[in-house]
């Protein structure tokens, strides 16, 4: 079993996502790894020191930079804003620790791309927290595509629909600063949303894209505010600066065409992050909110019993089910963090560069971009041509 000694940037969501993810990996995966949940670091100390209590951290710090010289530290998970993450992972990087860093990657492609050089340069090992491609049912898409049993891929369609700004009066969160989130939906979503089409897929060629932002002025919050701030009536307003939506088209370089779509204006869908995949031998369908599921439809059923199937991806054939519970009983959102960290101690003790890492960052900021441009000068845009 190997130790890794963990210091953590940030404490909030993503902070506690991740320190339940180390907290049930020596329970779950006993062979694979033991965390040691050293230092979280976060700039207000109250807040951290109390998340350092609550999520069972040994220490704590308000200064991000005391974690470099510490002996005593081999992975930096950085899970602060998104306007933080290339300082902290260059310098990280430099002071030769491997990064686990939440997505996007940075604020720019230009940034994304130096922070793959200093990764690579440093020789450390570096992943991007693409946390749903560990879920099992859709490690099992990926299954069926590479073994062909879905055939030659023609349509990936997407979806990533939230609700959380429905309510004009909903505060100017960060994740709405275009100078702290980068883009709104689409950084956030749709990141997701492409980094699943390259997994599943492959690499897009061209995109075409369209953004709107429907409330383009929210009151001022209290804190730099999450996701679960409330209606504030009556107080000074700032800009918005991000997409409240963003959607595009894309062509794969295999030939296959796809649809993307990210919102926060979905009412009623709290986060339905969804995918249909059509092939010529069959189709899958997949929905986060029924995460455990995978829709399947292949051609050569006997034609009297044709139709989609519901496989339940809880069994021992299915991608890390084994360590859970007996086959059958569902996991949840949490367990994708828990495989995640599987991957990046099982790279680091095999000595590989875990997957997702640095370069499917870059990859993601890469169609980000070309879809922002496309939207600029309302045109297609080639992938390569950033
Ligand atoms: C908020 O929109 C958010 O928490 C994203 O930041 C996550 O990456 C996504 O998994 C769920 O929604």
């Amino acid at each position: 079993m190997d130790e890794l000694n963990i210091g953590m940037v940030g404490y909030k969501f993503m902070g506690k996502a991740h320190s339940n993810a180390y907290r049930a990996l020596p329970m779950f995966f006993p062979d694979r790894v033991k965390p040691t949940m050293k230092v979280i670091c976060g700039r207000n100390e109250e807040g951290v020191s109390v998340a350092a209590k609550d999520f069972g951290w040994k220490e704590y710090t308000t200064d991000w930079k005391t974690l470099l010289s510490r002996d005593d530290i081999d992975v930096i998970d950085i899970n602060a804003p998104s306007n933080v993450h290339k300082e902290i992972a260059v310098a990280s990087a430099n002071a030769g620790k491997h990064l686990y860093c939440e997505k996007p990657l940075a604020l720019t492609l230009q940034d994304s791309r130096d922070m793959l050089a200093a990764a690579e340069q440093a020789g450390i090992k570096h992943m991007i927290g693409f946390n749903y491609r560990f879920t099992p049912a859709i490690m099992l898409a990926k299954k069926l595509i590479e073994d062909g049993r879905l055939g030659d891929i023609r349509h990936f369609r997407a979806w990533f629909l939230q609700d959380w700004l429905t309510d004009p009066h909903f505060p100017l969160a960060w994740r709405l600063q275009k100078e702290i989130a980068g883009s709104g939906a689409h950084g956030d979503l749709n990141a997701h949303l492409i980094d699943l089409a390259h997994f599943l897929v492959g690499d897009l060629k061209e995109v075409i894209g369209m953004s709107e932002t429907f409330i383009t002025e929210r009151p001022l919050p209290d804190d730099t505010g999450g996701l679960s701030g409330t209606s504030k009536k009556n107080a000074a307003t700032g800009p918005v600066t991000v997409d409240d939506a963003a959607l595009f088209l894309a062509r794969f370089e295999n030939g296959a065409i796809g649809s993307f779509e990210a919102t926060r204006f979905a009412a009623g869908h709290r986060s339905t992050n969804s995918f249909e995949i059509n092939g010529s031998k069959g189709s899958v369908i997949f929905d986060f909110e029924r995460m455990n599921e995978l829709q399947v439809y292949l051609t050569d059923d006997q034609a009297d019993v044709q139709g989609f199937r519901r496989v339940m991806a809880t069994d021992p054939a299915h991608a890390y089910s084994d360590a859970w519970w007996p086959a059958g009983h569902p996991i949840g959102y949490e367990h994708t963090f828990t495989h995640a960290f599987v991957e990046l101690a099982d790279a680091i003790r095999e000595d590989r560069q875990p997957v997702p890492n640095f370069k499917d960052g870059v990859k993601c900021q890469q169609v980000l971009e070309a879809v922002e441009l496309s939207i600029e000068e309302r045109r297609w845009v080639q992938i390569s041509s950033l």
